[in-house]
């Protein structure tokens, strides 16, 4: 059977600094890779930053049926491809946060030296013929690299943040780069339509490469192009959180919640969650209904990240302060309208909050996904299931058919769907859930992987006939 490598910045697992114990990463990649039971096996490559003289191994192992390596890079060098492009150029950039964006040529020359480490540690351990599936913006220029240095192989690229606007795209200094460094791939994919749209008119206006959304030509090949909308491992987690720990959990949630209809938000403290509309969302909720005053709790999971980037930290002290403000006005001695928890909670205490809350509100300013509204309807009771409110800018809208969608800009709407959320019936609560569970069973996490391989064996690249040219 022939190996799939799966290719991204980091491995799915790292190893603590004082215990040497190693811990499977958590996050949307990981969370969906991780999902992927079919028996192939996959070799997965990712990084691994270290000092300078660091004379221990790579990282090697399996996890599951994944096996994993590591390809050591130098943390000042990674810092300046991660944190210096991936993180402050392209990040905010392709959340349409153009304001936010750095750049700086040296922490170029360090992403590109990056991408050609890892293709150099890609075609020493690739063998002909191998599929290889390379993930996300921080490989932009991976796929041209491989192809350069091995092109027998099956090259496959799949984005998980969301393709923004060519308009915006065109921003870039590097624009011309990044885009033929995509174009080096096989097969070509994005979580949703939109963001597809997007791609192919950026090839245009920046490459002057036509395209139809299914395929494109470029440097006498023809590369496949298609939309792959990421899912879950459904079943995993319709029975994990059923489990007698979790529903010990539950139990206690239960009685501490007693009286209160819940309001859950499961976010990274990052600018693209839209934490500070969610808040404004909820305190247009209490302030239009007072009789929810005392009914009604957010309770808001803000995980930290970037702690010591300034834009993140201001962003916490603004989150900070409008919780502040929103229970200092509707407080009561025993009630507090946000409960704010800045910090990661266990899994089983995610899995006892998905089914403990009568609505979760996802407010994303841009989201390539969104794996927590997967989550949360895999994990409802089926005969009275919580329901999603779903931000119109996150992939999962457009496979979500059944979510009650918003405009998180729109805060007096937001607060109008929030009260209609919290009011649904049963029957009507079942009715949304329903085919919106059918579908994450139907396809999940493994039915993802498989149609994005199936392509891409499918479509070795097929050079274009010269009389086509
Ligand atoms: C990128 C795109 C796209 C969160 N808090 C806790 C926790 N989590 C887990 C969730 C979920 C994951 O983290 C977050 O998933 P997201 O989809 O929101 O996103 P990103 O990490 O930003 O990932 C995103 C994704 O790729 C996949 O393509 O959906 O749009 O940005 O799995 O459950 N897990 C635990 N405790 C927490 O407090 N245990």
């Amino acid at each position: 059977m022939k190996r799939w490598l799966m290719i991204s910045n980091r491995l799915p697992v790292s190893k603590d600094a004082s215990t040497g114990e190693i811990k499977l990463s958590s996050g949307g990649l990981v969370s969906a890779l991780g999902g992927i039971r079919n028996g192939i096996p996959k070799l997965w490559i990712g990084l691994e930053p270290r000092e300078a003289g660091d004379p221990s191994p790579a990282l090697t192992g399996k996890e599951g049926e994944i096996e994993y390596r590591g390809v050591p890079v130098d943390v000042g060098l990674y810092d300046r491809y991660y944190n210096g492009i991936s993180n402050d150029v392209l990040w905010p950039l392709f959340h349409y946060e153009g304001g936010l964006v750095h750049f700086n040529g040296e922490d170029w020359d360090a992403y590109v030296r990056v991408n050609e480490l890892l293709a150099d540690a890609i075609a020493a351990e690739a063998r002909d013929d191998e599929s290889v599936w390379i993930h996300d913006f921080h490989l932009f220029l991976l796929p041209a690299m491989l192809r350069k240095r091995k092109p027998s192989l099956h090259i496959g690229f799949f984005l998980h943040i969301p393709f923004p606007s060519s308009e915006i795209f065109r921003q870039l200094p590097v624009r011309e780069e990044i885009l033929q460094g995509i174009m080096g791939a096989d097969l070509i994919g994005f979580h949703d339509y939109s963001y597809l749209r997007h791609f192919c008119n950026a090839l245009h206006a920046v490459l002057g490469v036509g395209s139809d959304m299914l395929s494109a030509e470029y440097e006498g090949r023809r590369i496949t192009l298609g939309a792959f909308p990421v899912s879950i491992d459904t079943k995993s987690f319709h029975n994990r959180s059923r489990e007698p720990a979790v529903e010990k959990i539950l139990r206690r949630y239960r009685q501490s919640f007693r009286g209160l209809k819940l309001i859950l938000g499961i976010d990274r403290l990052d600018y693209i969650k839209g934490l500070r509309l969610k808040l404004q969302s909820f305190r247009e909720l209490l302030a239009r209904n007072p009789e929810l005053v005392g009914e009604v709790q957010l309770l808001q999971i803000a995980v930290p990240t970037r702690q010591d980037v300034p834009v993140y930290i201001q962003l916490k002290e603004e989150v900070e302060r409008l919780v502040g403000e929103i229970n200092g006005r509707f407080g009561r001695a025993d009630y507090a309208p946000v409960l704010y928890i800045y910090n990661s909670i266990p899994f089983e205490e995610l899995l006892a909050l998905y089914r403990l809350a009568d609505c979760l509100l996802v407010s994303s300013r841009r989201d390539g996904m969104n794996l927590v509204a997967l989550e949360f309807i895999a994990a409802q009771s089926p005969t009275k299931p919580g329901v999603v409110v779903l931000s119109e800018f996150t992939g999962a809208s457009a496979t979500l058919s059944h979510a009650l969608t918003i405009n998180p800009w729109d805060v007096e709407k937001t607060s109008e769907v929030l009260k209609k959320a919290l009011s649904l019936s049963d029957a009507e609560r079942r009715e949304m859930h329903q085919p919106m569970l059918k579908y994450l069973m139907q396809y999940d996490a493994t039915d993802w992987a498989a149609s994005f391989m199936k392509s891409l064996e499918k479509t070795r690249t097929v050079p274009i006939p010269e009389r086509l040219m």
